[in-house]
């Protein structure tokens, strides 16, 4: 944060949260994905088919350079593309001990309790403090967990401003918190409790140029840590504003290795972002200044799909005024296969390349995948291959055909659902495209259905073309007799 003012402004602490909530109702795919307030500080957390974001609310009048900020807001979506304001959910006087500042804030799971980390400025001595609520769902309510700051300005070895809490619950139980400002970062254990912290507090190593706002989370054994820096060495172009690099470890407690910028400036002076895999996707949300009327104190959340390399390096994130394309998923059953005669498990399937570690079987097994990301029926892949790969179906003798189903498959790593695909069959001669075929779908966590004139054939053939730099492939192809 830059351009703030320094001491405890007192400002007047709004009503109970409760008296706070303010549905809008569904907002429309874009970014910045709400723009009825302002928002800031997002931190995303997916329960069941619900992707939540927890964000601090921007109150600064036009012109006025400071922060304004009373109370904690979630958003939430079940695609990731339109956003619903579950209105405030905490606010300063969650906090009896606390005064002004709401700042950046993060809430963790466990045990079916919902813990909200959040920089606050105690009334106290020193300026900002890391205090704890917690609530028994995912919208509260919460109340204040601790009686008090869980870290202060006298905590020993604690940042030069604490605030910009992450904290992270290990497959073991285990619990960390990161935090801090003024390039000062700092880590500490947590007890099971939640609410105290256990041992000393550390200076975490290799957090190459950290600044603020750091984002911990975990994916395939690998730590992840995602914070702000404002260098000109690849960050930003004026230290006023700030990037997102990251860093990973095989340690929770590290030593960090910096791997790099995942998100570049954005149009507001700071940069706070998280990430999380919600129906087989990755996503980052991020703040920028781009609502109406936006600025470096009136800033709102965005939301875009971010994306790993097979070697676990993460893609540099793209800024978009779109938004991601709606995640309709497809966990708990949400996406039903379509009715029909299924000529595919009668067929004998090729292909022009499937790794070795998968399977073609896959694709005719009868499989109903919960995501692209669902291998419990097993998956076919082409990786490392890219451009052009086929499969195709191959029966006795000819069988009627006008519609198929692709489901795709999408390990987040190396494989993504594919640029663009088509439908062919064997003419008796040579592979030509289907007559009259509708769109052929490339989206996750579905299945995206192609209708077509009716063919007899004895071969039908998807031809799928990869995104550059990805391989692809598919979980299930059903073929569907008229
Ligand atoms: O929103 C207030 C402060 O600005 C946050 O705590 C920082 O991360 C920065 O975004």
């Amino acid at each position: 944060m830059r351009g703030r003012l320094l001491g405890a402004a007192v400002v007047a602490v709004v009503g109970v949260a409760s008296a706070l909530v303010v549905a809008t109702g569904p907002a429309s795919a874009a970014n910045p994905i709400i723009t009825s307030v302002y928002t800031a500080d997002p931190a995303p957390l997916v329960v069941g088919n619900t992707m939540y974001i927890y964000a601090g609310r921007d109150e600064a009048a036009a012109g006025n350079n400071n922060f304004v900020m009373r109370e904690w807001r979630v958003l939430s979506s079940t695609n990731a593309a339109t956003w619903t304001d579950q209105g405030a959910r905490a606010n300063i006087a969650t906090f009896p001990w606390a005064g002004a500042d709401a700042w950046a804030s993060e809430v963790e799971p466990r045990n079916g309790r919902y813990y909200w980390y959040t920089s606050v400025n105690g009334n106290g001595a020193g300026w900002m403090n890391i205090g704890v609520a917690v609530g028994d769902s995912p919208l509260g309510p919460f109340t204040d967990a601790k009686g008090g700051p869980l870290i202060s300005d006298s905590t020993a070895n604690s940042s030069g401003l604490n605030i910009d809490p992450t904290v992270f619950v290990d497959d073991d139980g285990q619990t960390y918190m990161y935090w801090g400002g003024y390039w000062g970062v700092r880590a500490v254990r947590l007890a099971s409790n939640m609410i105290d912290t256990v041992g000393s507090v550390v200076t975490p190593q290799g957090l190459t140029n950290y600044w603020e706002a750091p984002f911990m989370f975990k994916r395939n054994g690998l730590y992840y840590m995602l914070y702000a820096a404002n260098d000109t060495q690849g960050c930003v172009t004026s230290s006023s504003y700030a990037c997102q690099r990251y860093a990973t470890a095989t340690n929770p407690m590290g030593p960090w290795t910096h791997r790099g910028v995942v998100l570049g400036q954005v149009s507001s002076t700071t940069n706070h972002a998280g990430a999380v895999e919600f129906n087989g996707q990755w996503y980052m949300v991020y703040h920028n200044a781009n609502a109406p009327g936006g600025g470096n104190f009136r800033r709102s959340v965005a939301v875009d799909r971010m994306y790993f390399n097979a070697d676990g390096t993460i893609q540099p994130v793209v800024q978009t005024t779109t938004g991601p394309p709606a995640n309709p998923g497809g966990g708990g059953g949400g996406v039903q296969p379509p009715a029909g005669t299924n000529l595919a498990p009668a067929a004998t399937g090729s292909t022009s390349y499937v790794s070795s570690w998968e399977t073609l079987a896959a694709i005719n097994n009868g499989g109903v995948p919960t995501s692209s990301a669902d291998r419990s029926n097993q998956a076919y892949g082409n990786w490392p291959e890219q451009g052009t790969q086929w499969i195709e179906y191959t029966w006795p003798s000819a069988r009627s055909v006008n519609r198929t189903a692709a489901y795709w498959f999408d390990d987040d790593q190396g494989i993504d659902v594919p640029a663009s695909c088509h439908v062919q069959y064997w003419n008796g001669t040579a592979y030509v495209n289907v007559p009259g075929q509708s769109t052929c779908g490339v989206a996750a966590n579905t299945y995206n259905v192609t209708t077509f004139n009716t063919v007899s054939t004895t071969r039908l053939r998807l031809s799928i073309t990869a995104r550059s730099g990805f391989s692809t492939g598919v979980l299930e192809w059903m073929a569907f007799q008229p």
